[in-house]
């Protein structure tokens, strides 16, 4: 591929960059091993960036949108970069997002406004857990499992490899990563275990600032 170059007097042209880990690649050990992380965190985060940059190039009036906003309106991306734009925006998207719900010390069940309608919706914390894991289970190949607000209810849902509900209208504020590429290393085929240790790591105050946010 071709790097096009704005020339001098160009608006300065919006790039997406991979924001950086929020805690140490061994924070979340021994749920998540530390070269997991980084391969996840560094390579494959950093592949989708780099490439939703380059299917941007040239395209002045996307390059101004926000992740969100490219694909909320997926439909709308020309045809030749849609696919790009869809997986590799989605990658960004959706692990921008997973990075910030975990943390060293994570887990525990969830209290505060999201912890209330969780157990509203689900009828307790071990069903709405027992729902999650068995959708990133089910989920065949590669996706996500997430939590989301869809037409104004909280529901469960998975997507493939890296669609995220917002492409058709879904408001996700919590989810997991299915891909073997997430727990390959320490768990090989062992996607229930990964997912029962994930539990661990989750910074629900984190979790509760996106609820209060998708809920508007
Ligand atoms: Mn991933």
């Amino acid at each position: 591929m071709t790097a096009t170059s704005t020339g001098q007097g160009a608006a300065p042209q919006m790039t997406f960059t991979v924001p950086p880990l929020p805690y140490a690649f061994d924070a979340l050990e021994p749920y998540i091993d530390a070269k997991t992380m980084e391969i996840h965190h560094d390579k494959h985060h950093g592949a989708y960036v780099t490439n939703l940059n380059k299917a941007l190039e040239g395209h002045a009036d996307l390059q101004k949108l926000s992740v969100e906003e490219l694909l909320a309106q997926i439909n709308k991306v020309p045809e030749a970069i849609r696919s790009a734009v869809r997986n590799n925006g989605g990658g960004h998207m959706n692990h921008s997002m997973f990075w910030k719900i975990m943390k060293k010390g994570g887990g525990g069940e969830p209290g505060g406004e999201v912890g209330k309608a969780i157990s509203a919706a689900f009828g307790s914390f071990t069903d709405f857990k027992a729902k999650i894991n068995d959708a990133g289970a089910k989920r065949f190949g590669s996706g996500w499992a997430w939590l989301l607000f869809r037409d104004g209810k909280l529901v469960i849902e998975s997507s493939a490899n890296q669609d995220n509900p917002i492409m058709d209208g879904g408001k996700a504020f919590f989810g997991v990563d299915v891909w073997e590429h997430a727990y390959y290393l320490k768990y090989q085929n062992r996607r229930p275990e990964y997912l029962e240790a994930w539990w661990n790591t989750i910074n629900w105050a984190q979790v509760e600032e996106n609820f209060a946010h998708a809920k508007k």
